[in-house]
């Protein structure tokens, strides 16, 4: 007698039960194992009255971090949190934390810090400096939070700002393919660095494309635009982009795809530039794309929902990897309209958080073991609890960032700010204090907690640095456009 398959048998019985219970069941019937689900506290309901009280702690924790910034390293890119001193990223600073920070400050409503950072921005920054800068963290960052400052603030210098760094940064995309080098040269325009990856050749359109929009010159959308379309004419059938590639010959160099650092943000903006600009290309080619990542990337394990490596033409599985960068997924998921595998992937989220009370950097989702033990105070899991709340109103995902923040002050606290983690498995700390944990971390965690009216979430679009940047009522007049800084 042929047996029929166990599923088949109890098939219609699962039909009439909630999601919630096939999912129990399904993890009954796979042959993987499936670590410690069910031995998870379950999560508390937060009220409305301790959500109010979490939004006040989270604005007490940015006010300790950003008056630490204050007292040891007014001035410069970024503090140490351990050593309390200052640190650069280049021989002159570019106040990243400062313009990283300010949005933040004006939504948190600190004003006093507010004003004291954007004097500090307006009257000191310069980007006439005869040095090399990367053009992708430097748009996400700068360009970006200049961006969103002006918007939010209304101060005229930050939009001149904002255009003179966009003006320097131009040059990167004058290669044969259009696909941005990865380093430029503020004052003399040079540029070097011909390996690239998706993440740094296709995000810098909202950035760039918003900069038209306020100054009325285009060639900062066509540029950037170019550049993400020049990436994804390259991606796979299957819609997927590899891990590095040549910008000046367009070839990959590395192919294998996945969602992770380097990759990214690439697949974000695809989606984004069609929210924040109604571009109808970019709609087309982020459909194309995601069905690819459903299809080669996604990969359930034990009833849980993992996104995970693979080869980029074949979508042949090559690694069980997830991680802290990762963990923007569920975001984009969510406001890309597939709520159930964002709400899905953010339960493995959680599972990869409570492994040792703070996310590693990455881990092999098979055996649930860390592969990479650093935490960066990296702000992706916390996005991706902001945005599902905003999409499902669901209570769970305040509580989970309440659990999120808990762990974070508990483990990253110092006595001048927050600091990085070495290895989460010891909790042992590192000097650093990235200037996203202004931007991102304490914003998506204040915004989770504050009641809805602190940001009107569906009048704008977060660039990748959460630098939130909305569409002006009227376009800008065209304006001539400057002249670019002569390469030498
Ligand atoms: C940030 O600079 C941005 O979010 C970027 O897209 C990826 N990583 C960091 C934060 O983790």
């Amino acid at each position: 007698m042929t047996r029929r398959p166990r599923f088949a048998l109890i098939q219609p019985v699962l039909k009439n039960l909630p999601v919630a219970l096939l999912m129990v069941a399904a993890q009954a019937l796979t042959l993987a194992p499936a670590p410690a689900l069910a031995a998870a506290p379950a999560l508390r309901p937060v009220s409305e009255a301790e959500s109010a009280v979490l939004a006040n702690r989270v604005k007490d924790e940015m006010r300790h971090a950003w008056q630490g910034y204050k007292q040891y390293a007014w001035g410069h890119d970024a503090l140490k949190p351990l050593s309390k001193a200052p640190h650069d990223w280049y021989a002159q600073s570019l106040m990243m934390t400062p313009v990283d920070a300010l949005d933040t400050l004006i939504l948190m409503g600190l004003k006093e810090q507010a004003d004291e950072a954007r004097e500090l921005i307006a009257t000191r920054l310069s980007f006439d400096q005869d040095m090399y800068v990367q053009n992708f963290e430097i748009s996400i960052r700068l360009l970006g939070g200049l961006l969103s400052a002006y918007q939010l603030s209304g101060d005229a210098r930050l939009l001149a700002k904002a255009q003179d760094l966009g003006q320097r940064l131009l040059p990167v995309f004058d290669s044969p393919t259009g696909l941005p080098y990865t380093h430029v040269n503020l004052r003399t325009g040079k540029v070097r660095g011909t390996i690239s990856n998706p993440a740094e050749t296709g995000t810098l359109l909202l950035e760039f494309g918003m900069l038209s929009r306020l100054t009325g010159q285009p060639v900062y959308f066509e540029k950037a635009k170019r550049a993400l379309v020049e990436t994804y004419r390259r991606a796979s059938a299957l819609g997927l982009v590899g891990s590095t590639i040549n910008v000046e010959n367009g070839q990959w160099q590395d192919p294998v795809a996945h969602i992770g650092g380097g990759i990214d943000s690439y697949y974000e903006y695809l989606y984004k530039c069609w929210r924040l600009f109604g571009d109808t290309e970019c709609k087309s080619m982020w459909e194309h794309s995601i069905a690819g990542v459903n299809q080669a990337l996604a990969d359930n394990r034990g009833g849980a929902l993992w996104y995970g490596h693979a080869d980029m033409t074949s979508g042949r599985r090559l690694k069980t990897q997830y991680g802290a960068l990762d963990a923007f997924m569920p975001a984009l998921l969510a406001m890309g309209g597939d709520l159930p595998r964002a709400r899905a992937l953010q339960e493995s989220g959680l599972r990869m958080w409570r492994l040792h009370g703070i996310e590693p950097e990455s881990l092999d989702y098979a055996s649930m073991k860390v592969t990479s033990p650093g935490y960066a105070l990296r702000p992706e899991i916390v996005e991706s609890a902001y945005y599902l709340h905003h999409y499902t109103g669901d209570w769970r995902y305040r509580a989970m960032g309440r659990e999120f923040f808990d762990g974070f002050v508990r483990h990253t606290r110092s006595e001048v700010g927050y600091a990085a983690l070495k290895d989460v498995r010891s909790k042992t700390k590192e000097d650093s204090m990235e200037s996203f944990v202004f931007a991102e971390t304490f914003k998506y965690f204040y915004l989770l907690f504050a009641p809805k009216e602190a940001l009107d979430f569906d009048a704008v679009t977060f660039n990748t640095e959460a630098h939130p940047l909305r569409l002006p009522v009227a376009p800008a007049p065209a304006a001539p456009a400057q002249a670019a800084p002569a390469a030498q």
